[in-house]
């Protein structure tokens, strides 16, 4: 028995709908007010681009539907005319989101993907993300770079840890989280007790914008609790069009007629209830992640997909100021700025070139605009910018914040990096992840060296994963370091379909890594007292971190070693 009720309660309505969010700040905090702003032409044009924006990632536990989800919005926002799946068959196309040959191949997806598209007024930065622990930390960057998420959850299984862990990621950076409950085509769990389960487990108030009308092979659609309308759908053969809908009230006799009466009785009861114990909506509620809006569907049917694609739109937050140093840069800033959160390479095997993905926070972007790097500290013309729909990409001219683009041709660039043109202005957004998975990676073929060496270091750039070197040692062989084993995987396969080079993996004892303290130095290292099994190495910043077998391990080192403190990441990136 779920104990839905006062709790759910405790969310409240989500009533007419408001206009797009105002900025909360405007640059100069307190000197100008916006009326005053808004009587200059050019503020006028940034305020409406930047109000105009949505920029959202799609997150979950693996499986739950991300991807499909993905490109039905992509089919109901009409940037797609049929959508793909993920298990594409035979003459049936693949998504757009997941473009990469392993993806394709497995069946899940291994890397975030950006999809820029205009629907209804608004220009939506879209980003699918890999549901895997093992690539958690792209999805992390990822969440570095949105203002709001859609949870995706797969109906049957409810709220699954790896969905727990990204909502509680969300909540620290404060961002506003939409529910998509998917996969109501299948035995679902009680709605109510869904509802439940996102209070008790994730503490957050759940409010259903629209209800489910039948479970499992009897879903037949979805009842609007705003406009108090019931959407009634019908199944098309892989969902690759829209699906065809019948709209009415409760009592309409031509959708009534549709449901049979035990369904009938427990939906009208099911909205009762709700009525009873729901409030108002209060969109302060969801911008502050005290309540998440909720839509129930079927994102491979195409059930639900435009009401949640048009409630998102209407609810979700444009970009708004961002907090660095205590500072806080509004988007209306009239200097631009962004950081760079993704890199990858060989998107377009025409093209076999790298691209930083940044997403703009402040200020007008335009294409040839110089700007400074914060890591070179050097000026850098921004020539090769693009928008991004999954791997295919245009030359953008301008963009505004919120949008993210990609740019090409500087290969001084890393992620985290900030692009701006005040040099005042640093982000800081990035995460970093312990690795918990080591491995050596051989090169069994000397001829293709090169191609191995030119792999891998731009997939170290990428960030696709971390390079360690072990300290006095004579085999120059790179050691892997990983948040999970299947980045290896990943890695030995990009390095022969996008560089042709074969490569060897050879386990190694370790589990566990932590930084040394960066200034410390050779003869400090000389003077550590290692337990057995232990190795010292260096990062790619040469900053020195010790390797154990196990944590207990790692425990009596710093017992042994008072003076060097161990600190799981580390504290600079370069040593000097
Ligand atoms: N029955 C049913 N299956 C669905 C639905 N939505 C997605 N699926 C299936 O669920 C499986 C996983 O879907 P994906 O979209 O790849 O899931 P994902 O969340 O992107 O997975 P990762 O990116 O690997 O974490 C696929 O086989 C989909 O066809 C749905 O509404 N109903
Ligand atoms: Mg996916």
């Amino acid at each position: 028995m779920c104990n839905f009720g006062g709790s759910v309660l405790a969310s409240r309505l989500v009533g007419s709908l408001a206009p797009p969010n105002r900025p909360d700040t405007i640059w100069f905090p307190g000197l100008f007010p916006p009326d005053f702003l808004l009587s200059f032409p050019a503020f006028v044009s940034i305020t409406e681009e930047i109000q105009k924006r949505r920029t959202f990632a799609i997150i979950s536990h693996p499986d739950a539907g991300k991807t499909t989800l993905t490109e039905k919005l992509l089919l109901y926002g009409g940037a797609v005319q049929l959508a793909g799946s993920v298990t594409a068959r035979k003459n049936q196309r693949a998504t757009t989101s997941d473009w990469m040959e392993l993806e394709k191949k497995r069946g899940i997806s291994i890397s975030s993907t950006v999809l820029q598209f205009d629907y209804n007024g608004y220009r939506l930065n879209l980003l699918d993300t890999p549901g895997h622990k093992d690539f958690s930390e792209d999805t992390y960057r990822v969440l570095t770079a949105v203002d709001s998420v859609v949870m995706v959850i797969d109906s049957a299984k409810g709220i699954e840890p790896q969905t727990r862990k990204l909502f509680e990621v969300c909540r620290q950076r404060g961002v506003p989280i939409f529910t998509f409950m998917n996969k109501c085509d299948r035995p679902m769990k009680d709605p109510l007790a869904l509802l439940d389960e996102l209070e008790r487990v994730l503490g957050i108030g759940a409010f259903p914008v629209n209800w489910p009308i039948g479970n499992g092979f009897e879903f037949q659609g979805v009842y609007d609790r705003q406009t108090k309308l019931m959407h009634l759908f019908e199944r098309t053969v892989g969902g690759q069009y829209r699906a065809p809908v019948e709209v009415g009230g409760l009592n309409d006799p031509a959708v009534r007629g549709r449901l049979d009466d035990e369904t009938f009785r427990r939906t009208v009861e099911e909205l009762e209830m709700l009525e009873h114990a729901g409030h108002d909506w209060d969109d302060a509620a969801v911008l502050t992640e005290k309540t998440t809006p909720v839509f129930f569907g079927s994102a491979s049917n195409n059930f639900g997909v435009q009401l949640l694609l048009d409630g998102f739109l209407k609810h979700s937050p444009a970009p708004k100021s961002r907090v660095m140093g205590g500072i806080e840069i509004a988007p209306e800033n009239p200097a631009f700025s962004g950081f760079i959160f993704k890199i990858q390479a060989n998107m377009d095997p025409k093209h076999r070139d790298r691209i930083a993905f940044v997403r703009v926070c402040s200020g007008k972007f335009e294409r040839d605009m110089t700007v400074h790097h914060s890591r070179s500290e050097k000026k850098v013309r921004l020539s090769s910018s693009h928008k991004l729909f999954g791997n295919e990409r245009e030359t953008v001219d301008e963009a505004y914040p919120g949008d993210v683009i990609g740019l090409v041709g500087h290969d001084s660039f890393g992620i985290g990096d900030t692009l701006t043109t005040d040099p005042k202005i640093l982000y800081k957004e990035i995460p970093r992840f312990t690795p918990e998975a080591f491995s050596y990676l051989h090169n069994p073929n000397t001829a293709k060296f090169k191609q191995f060496r030119q792999g891998l270091e731009q997939l170290l750039q990428e960030g696709v994963i971390q390079a360690l070197y072990l300290r006095h040692s004579a085999i120059k062989v790179p050691l892997l370091a990983a948040v999970g084993p299947l980045q290896f995987e990943v890695v030995q396969f990009r390095l022969e379909s996008e560089y042709g080079a074969v490569s060897r993996l050879e386990s190694t004892p370790w589990t566990v890594v932590r930084w040394l303290p960066v200034d410390m130095k050779e003869d400090d290292l000389d003077a550590l007292s290692l337990p057995t099994g232990c190795r010292i190495a260096y990062d790619v910043g040469k900053n020195p971190v010790v390797l154990f077998p196990n944590e207990w391990s790692a425990d009596y080192f710093t017992k042994t070693n008072a003076r060097a403190p161990l600190s799981a990441l580390p504290v600079q990136t370069v040593r000097d």
